[in-house]
């Protein structure tokens, strides 16, 4: 595997797009001097004497290709290493698996619904956005190994104060405590939890970093030596890593990440304050609207806003239902943060698996709907959401001639 000491690597640019573009993917690295980061797709590294090899030995332990990403990844978290894994998922049990049976996690009550089944055996959940004054939760900080942030959280769009955790944890908490920051909707971009004092940054990058819904993958950031030795030991010998194909993809995807954000925050915007103005929307949660209850907090620690948009519509499940199938740009799709706008239903959907009395007390209600807004025309969506709001509230239902629409029975 790479010791990052040999390949004589430029340090960070200052800016994010060039470092995107350029960090870890220096051409001089590969005997072709190729422009484009090439697929290794090789299992196995000739090595010149046992145990002397040039890098690398085996793909779970290091392959060129992931090595390209997780660099260039690093650099965009503002961090010194980077992993890459297969899921996820699977970053987030790699996570895990630091910590020794009896040790504690608290995390915010408010998570994805995968997060929420596997952290929840070993987990004290608490109300994410109460953290840092919450006298009670001071006190449950000293017992607790792992402390778990999600923000914005997933579906209801919570704001977490990181530095606020960050601080209280460290100073309240174990000797050894981290700070995990599940930074999936927001992206580097946007948001770098180790700079506001988290000691993990974990991302599902099959949501924006790759942000063509063509990967499924996992990436963890941190800064300390020894973190970045305990995760990669594990990142080989629980062995849940990429394929350098997907590897490639989503190296592909990390050169545009900053247009797409760009836009992706454009469009959300427009789509927040269009439903905040619609007679038939009971609630819309943006952490960039001003009506947001945590706006101050999203505009201290992030420097935009992804197209994530939750809303209540008015009436019942029949109507939200109704809305949903009523969509013609938008797609009724699980997943978030691809060029294509979806949109689905949590409570029966991502977040079915969630016991009721917990989605109850989160506000996972039928009438709540997530949307992921794409990079469409913004006149396009407006019009989509507008056509499907009216068709839902006056119990339409959709054509039957479109074709993303007759697949689903009238109900
Ligand atoms: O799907 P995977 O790459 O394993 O990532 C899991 C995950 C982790 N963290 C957050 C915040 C997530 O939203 C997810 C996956 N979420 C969905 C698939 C979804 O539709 O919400």
């Amino acid at each position: 595997m790479c010791c990052r000491k040999c390949c004589g690597y430029l340090p960070p640019f200052s800016h994010f797009a060039t470092n995107a573009i350029h960090f870890g993917q220096e051409p001089e690295q590969w005997s072709s001097w190729a422009v484009v980061p090439p697929i290794t797709l090789s299992t196995t590294f000739k090595q010149e004497a046992p145990g002397k090899n040039k890098g690398y030995d085996y793909i779970r332990s290091g392959n060129p290709t992931r090595d390209c990403l997780e660099k260039a990844v690093a650099a965009l978290d503002g961090a010194k290493y980077s992993l890459a894994y297969s899921s996820g998922m699977a970053a987030i049990l790699n996570i895990c698996h630091l910590l020794k049976p009896g040790d504690r996690i608290i995390c915010t009550d408010d998570v994805y619904a995968g997060e929420y089944s596997t952290l929840w055996l070993q987990s004290s959940f608490c109300r994410g956005s109460n953290l840092p004054g919450n006298s009670l939760t001071w006190s449950v900080f000293g017992f607790v190994q792992l402390v778990w942030l999600e923000s914005p959280t997933n579906p209801t769009l919570k704001v977490i104060d990181i530095r606020a955790c960050a601080e209280v944890a460290h100073k309240h908490g174990c000797k050894d405590v981290m700070v995990a920051v599940d930074n999936s909707f927001m992206s580097p971009y946007f948001q770098r939890p180790l700079a506001l004092g988290a000691d993990i940054c974990m991302c599902s990058a099959t949501k924006y970093i790759n942000g063509h819904c063509d990967v499924l993958m996992g990436l963890v950031s941190v800064n300390k030596e020894d973190l970045y030795e305990r995760l990669k030991f594990l990142q080989n010998s629980l062995g849940a890593v990429p394929s350098p194909f997907d590897c490639f993809l989503c190296n592909r995807g990390l050169k545009t990440l900053h247009i797409r954000m760009k836009l992706h925050f454009h469009n959300g915007l427009a789509v927040a304050k269009f439903l905040e103005s619609h007679p038939r929307v009971e609630k819309v949660i943006y952490p960039g609207l001003p009506s947001h209850p945590q706006y101050e907090v999203m505009k201290k620690q992030c420097t935009g806003c992804p197209g994530m948009v939750s809303f209540h519509i008015k009436g019942n499940i029949k109507n939200a239902s109704a809305f949903l199938r009523n969509l013609k740009v938008f797609t009724l799709a699980e997943s978030l943060g691809g060029f294509e706008s979806l949109a689905e239903h949590p409570a029966t959907m991502t977040h079915a698996s969630v016991p009721e009395e917990v989605k109850k007390c989160l506000g996972i209600t039928d009438t709540l709907i997530r949307l992921s807004v794409g990079l469409e025309d913004e006149e396009d969506l407006l019009a989509d959401l507008g056509q499907a709001l009216d068709n839902a509230v006056s119990g339409g239902f959709p054509s039957k001639n479109h074709p993303q629409l007759a697949a689903f029975p009238r109900g």
